[in-house]
């Protein structure tokens, strides 16, 4: 299984560029950035951690509801140089960048300052021990989750590092604590796309201060990509968003040339799935910068609350049981409902049916008589009653781990979009399947069917994520429509959307005519040329997971 493979940690650059495809461009970067660590901290790096960012192909908004989704890994990555700072002996321990685990962070772009920052141990007096024994808890590392830092994805990766592996006791003579690091991050993932910077920003500093800290030296006993997948979702909650876990995974576990199928119930599981030949995917761009962590109240937050509280309310109403301090989820519902065992989980067939009956069943959650134009939310005291659950129930349940905002909760739009979406990525796995295995509609017109086919599901979910999920934007809704103009087979946003980037399914041989299309038609790439355009606008090709390389 792919999630339980080790992380791959490289000491030869044959093995690190062959896994990475061996393009010319990574080995310029690669070298670049372990000059410029010398350069600025005197010496060469210990390592250098690379996770990539992702498009998700089908399947948005999905995972937390614990739905399979379909993204690849994608060629641009974060790259984080570093190496543990000698601290000269006459320096005195109680300067801040001598602190253990201090930390000195640089960027490569210049718009991002250099940080210093280190770790506090958060220490608790217990009242079993009396006064006067003190516990070290854990950590604390200031993140400002209010503001957008480039650092505080650093931080968040740092804390995880922290938390698993220096939570020893000080009074514990074998405690160990973590060295002083420099590092230096660069990164060819845009920001605030939706090509997921912010996972591959935290997978690659936990593995940067795994690594640093020789927590990756012993392969036969390190971390499993499954592990790091866990300890970076609960490292980019500390960022202030609820993730669900479908660019970690991406960023961590991907195979080159393939997307993958992710599933999260009951366990993690990803699968590679090959795509069609003749086809390649394009990320466009749309240049409104989605601005996660700060929108969350009223976007993605909103979201996961909506999406769990609808499932409850639709369970109560299908008679299925749910414990009163249980988030059940939408995925939860359909299993419990099918009669679905904690051993024997739905196979892929009877989920499909289980999620055409739910197109059905979910229409218990309209409020009766509102037009489809009407207010088809529900007030919050309204969403509280449909619950079942007193008032103080259901705020501990469903609130108090989260700050929203809204005056209606769409539960009966969100959970619509939820379940037909987790359809269509089954069905476009499956069109995926069927190609590479040579089946009927693997020949040629066979395989230009399935491509319209893949296309068609990418268009309904577009329709769907504007419509029904309310995460798309007046100009993510243009430049995919102008996608189909320029001849691609399908368009969608990709990612949490309100901006960010779309993914366009384009034929091999129409790449350029698109993207010059595409260059004349959407207003905001207007005059670009060159490395401008394709900054904007590339075609990508599935890359690798998140590795490591040690310098020796
Ligand atoms: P982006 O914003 O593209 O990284 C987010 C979530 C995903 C998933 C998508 C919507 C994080 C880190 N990622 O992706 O888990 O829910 O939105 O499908 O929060």
């Amino acid at each position: 299984m792919a999630a339980e493979r080790p992380i791959p940690v490289y000491t030869n650059l044959a093995d690190l560029y062959s896994n990475l495809g061996a393009s010319l461009n990574h080995a310029v970067r690669w070298n670049n950035l372990a000059e410029e660590f010398q350069k600025r901290f005197g010496r060469k790096p210990a390592y250098i951690a690379r996770a990539p960012g992702r498009v998700n192909l089908i399947g948005e908004h999905i995972d937390y509801a614990l739905f399979g989704v379909l993204p690849a890994a994608i060629e641009r990555d974060i790259l984080i140089a570093c190496g543990p700072r000698p601290v000269p002996a006459s320096s005195p321990i109680s300067e801040a960048h001598h602190s253990p685990g201090s930390v000195i962070a640089e960027n490569l772009h210049t718009k991002y300052a250099r940080q210093v920052f280190a770790p506090a141990r958060k220490a608790s007096v217990s009242d079993e021990v009396g006064e006067d024994k003190v516990h070290v808890e854990g950590w604390h590392l200031d993140i400002n989750t209010k503001e957008l830092r480039w650092e505080s994805y650093v931080k968040a990766g740092y804390y995880g590092v922290l938390d698993h592996y220096f939570k020893s006791d000080v009074s514990n003579a074998n405690a160990t604590s973590p060295i002083p690091v420099d590092l230096l991050v660069t990164g060819s993932v845009p920001a605030g796309s939706g090509l997921s910077s912010s996972a591959a920003m935290v997978v690659a500093s936990t593995l940067a201060f795994l690594a640093v800290n020789g927590k990756l030296d012993d392969q036969s006993n390190s971390l499993t990509k499954g592990e790091l997948v866990k300890m970076s979702m609960e490292n980019e909650k500390r960022v202030g968003v609820n993730s669900g876990g479908m660019d970690q995974a991406a960023s961590v576990i991907s195979d080159a040339s393939s997307a993958l199928f992710i599933s999260f119930f009951p366990t993690l599981k990803a699968t590679p799935v090959p795509l069609p030949a003749g086809s390649v995917f394009v990320c466009a761009n749309s240049l409104v910068v989605a601005d996660k962590a700060v929108g969350a109240k009223r976007g993605y937050n909103l979201r996961v609350v909506e999406t769990l509280v609808g499932a409850r309310v639709l369970a109560r109403a299908l008679g299925v049981p749910v414990g009163e301090k249980e988030r059940i989820t939408l995925r939860e519902v359909v299993g419990r409902l099918l009669g679905e065992e904690k051993e024997h989980e739905l196979d892929v067939s009877d989920l499909q049916k289980g999620l055409e009956r739910m197109a059905k069943e979910v229409e218990v959650l309209r409020p009766k008589g509102v037009p489809d134009d009407g207010e088809l939310g529900v007030t919050m005291e309204e969403m509280i009653e449909m619950s079942g659950l007193p008032e103080d129930k259901f705020r501990d349940v469903y609130l108090s781990w989260v700050e929203v905002e809204a005056t209606h909760f769409q539960l009966y739009k969100r959970a619509k979009h939820v379940y037909a979406e987790a359809l269509r990525v089954l069905q476009f796995r499956q069109t995926c399947l069927d190609v590479s295995a040579g089946s009927p509609a693997g020949n040629d017109s066979g395989s230009n069917a399935a491509l319209e086919r893949l296309g068609q599901l990418m268009n309904e979910s577009q329709t769907s994520c504007a419509e029904l999920f309310e995460c798309s934007c007046p100009e993510l809704n243009n430049l995919t429509q102008l996608a189909r103009k320029a001849g691609a087979i399908g368009s969608r946003l990709t990612g949490a959307g309100w901006g960010g980037c779309t993914v366009s399914l384009v034929a091999e041989d129409k790449i350029q005519s698109f993207i010059e299309q595409i260059r004349d038609t959407y207003a905001p790439y207007k005059g670009l040329e060159g490395e401008a355009l394709s900054e904007v606008i590339f075609a990508t090709r599935p890359s690798s997971g998140a590795c490591v390389y040690k310098f020796e």
